[in-house]
């Protein structure tokens, strides 16, 4: 066995403006500066021929059922299984931008959509070490700006995917619910101490394969 110690897999959850990209840009900023190597990896990857496909349903410039864009999603992330793993075992920590959780609670809160049927395709990609949900207040909710025009951006989708990850962190291990409707500062210091705590935690642990508990 060699010494490299792996990296962790972490991924950042939450209702479209929690807040996620701003904050996974900053944790990978602030592992760089403690030497811990850390790599953002961000879902849905629009750069790629899948993501372009993705990118043109999200702002309704053309449609796919149901199925075939949960399936679009998913590949999206089979595409970048291999390149993860690998990434994990030179010991880069990857921060995750939305993940399979995303996946499941976009689609299945769409009519006729089961949350089995959803979850299937997403078995065997990589298990995340720690998924941190960001959380808001209706209040704080109200306060950011407002949506755009993408698809999924109006005010009964979101409280039904807010509903949805709920439910979720608490069928899952792994899961930190964080209350992020704090500043940008403050929620940052409140993730990097567990991002910090899990890097090294991980140490020599295998990386897991993702599965769900039981609906
Ligand atoms: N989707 C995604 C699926 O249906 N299936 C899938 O498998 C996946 C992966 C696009 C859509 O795709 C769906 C979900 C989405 O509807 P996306 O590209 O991640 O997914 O969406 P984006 O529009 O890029 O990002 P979000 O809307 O989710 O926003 P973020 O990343 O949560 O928030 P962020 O950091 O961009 O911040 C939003 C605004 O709030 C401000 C920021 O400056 C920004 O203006 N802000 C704060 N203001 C005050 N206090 C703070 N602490 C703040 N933090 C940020
Ligand atoms: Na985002």
């Amino acid at each position: 066995m060699n010494g490299l110690k792996r990296g962790a897999l972490i991924v950042v959850e939450g209702v479209d403006r929690s807040g996620k990209s701003t904050q996974c840009k900053k944790l990978v900023e602030s592992l760089k500066t403690r030497n811990v190597n850390a790599n953002l990896i961000t879902f849905p990857d629009r750069t790629t021929g899948i993501g372009t496909i993705i990118d043109s349903y999200l702002k309704q410039k053309s449609n796919l059922c149901d199925e075939a864009i949960h399936l679009m999603f998913c590949a999206n992330r089979w595409e970048k299984k291999e390149e993860m793993e690998r990434l994990l075992k030179q010991g880069v920590t990857l921060i995750v931008d939305r993940y399979s959780f995303s996946g499941v609670v976009y689609s299945s809160v769409k009519k006729n959509m089961n949350v089995q049927w959803c979850q299937e395709p997403e078995k065997g990609l990589l298990k995340p070490d720690l998924v941190l949900l960001l959380i808001l207040s209706e209040k704080e909710i109200s306060k950011r700006p407002n949506y755009g025009d993408e698809r999924y951006e109006n005010k009964e989708t979101q409280e039904k995917v807010a509903n949805m990850f709920m439910k979720m962190s608490g069928e899952q291990e792994d899961w930190d619910v964080v209350e992020a409707d704090g500043g940008v500062d403050d929620v940052h210091q409140l993730l990097l101490e567990k991002v910090m705590k899990k890097v090294s935690e991980v140490g020599h642990k295998p990386i897991e394969i993702l599965n769900f508990k039981q609906q």
